[in-house]
């Protein structure tokens, strides 16, 4: 018999429980889940319409199970309904994108973006109901004041908003991976210590009524992927 429990370097262990699926079930639930996933798009117009905060924490401990550098999972989600705040971080970012759109983007780059019909006017940030901020943890701070870097802290973010964007549109919701950059007004903003940088912002809602999406195509299977059998 498998026994629960077993030590290993002095570390408990914990019997992994494996959810076997058949064969059959396999390719239709991989099917499926893409199926299901190739729904999702970016949106850039949000209603107004609440969504209950305890959603909100839903998806936020779906992200916060990913996979990070020796666990230590290096990420702080701040959820923003607050209206005061929002408008501010809407009066900072736009400040931002119009330095942005104005002086800092190339034209290569306004012309790849000319599809995403995107401007330096960010109403969504005030609209949408919930905004999440996820910021990176660069280094932890010891009792005595010592610091100490995290690992893989870039993947280890990458990753948790992979899945916060999964938990997202399985819940009903969309959003939009926002970048206004710089981003150090938002950590100033929102008063968070040092050692938090922000690394996606991402307004949560539902989608204004109707909304018109960029006719964008996804790469192909053998655009992305190459199997070596
Ligand atoms: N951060 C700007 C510009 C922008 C850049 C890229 I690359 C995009 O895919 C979309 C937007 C903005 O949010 O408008």
């Amino acid at each position: 018999m498998n026994k629960k429990e077993i030590d290993i370097h002095g570390f408990r262990h914990t019997l992994y429980q494996h959810q076997t699926v058949s064969k059959d079930d396999m390719i239709a639930k991989s099917e499926a889940f893409y199926q299901w996933l190739n729904q999702r798009r970016s949106i850039r117009e949000f209603s107004d319409q609440n969504v209950p905060k305890v959603v909100i924490e839903n998806i936020i401990k779906s992200a916060s199970t990913a996979p990070s550098g020796a666990h230590k999972q290096p990420w702080t989600f701040c959820a923003i309904s607050n209206k005061d705040l929002k408008h501010q971080i809407r009066i900072a970012a736009e400040a931002e994108e119009k330095e942005t759109y104005n002086n800092r983007m190339g034209e290569r780059w306004k012309n790849d973006l000319a599809a995403m019909a995107t401007d330096m006017h960010k109403p969504f940030l005030e609209i949408a109901p919930w905004m999440i901020i996820a910021c990176k943890r660069a280094y932890e701070y010891e009792e005595d004041g010592t610091k100490h870097n995290n690992y893989y802290v870039n993947e280890s973010v990458g990753l948790a908003c992979g899945m916060l964007i999964t938990a997202i549109h399985n819940a009903g919701l969309v959003t939009l991976t926002h970048t206004p950059s710089p981003m150090k007004f938002l950590t100033k903003i929102l008063k968070r210590p040092d050692n938090e940088r922000a690394f996606l912002l991402l307004p949560v809602g539902y989608p204004k009524e109707p909304v018109y999406v960029p006719d964008l195509k996804r790469k192909e299977l053998d655009e992305v992927a190459v199997f070596y059998e």
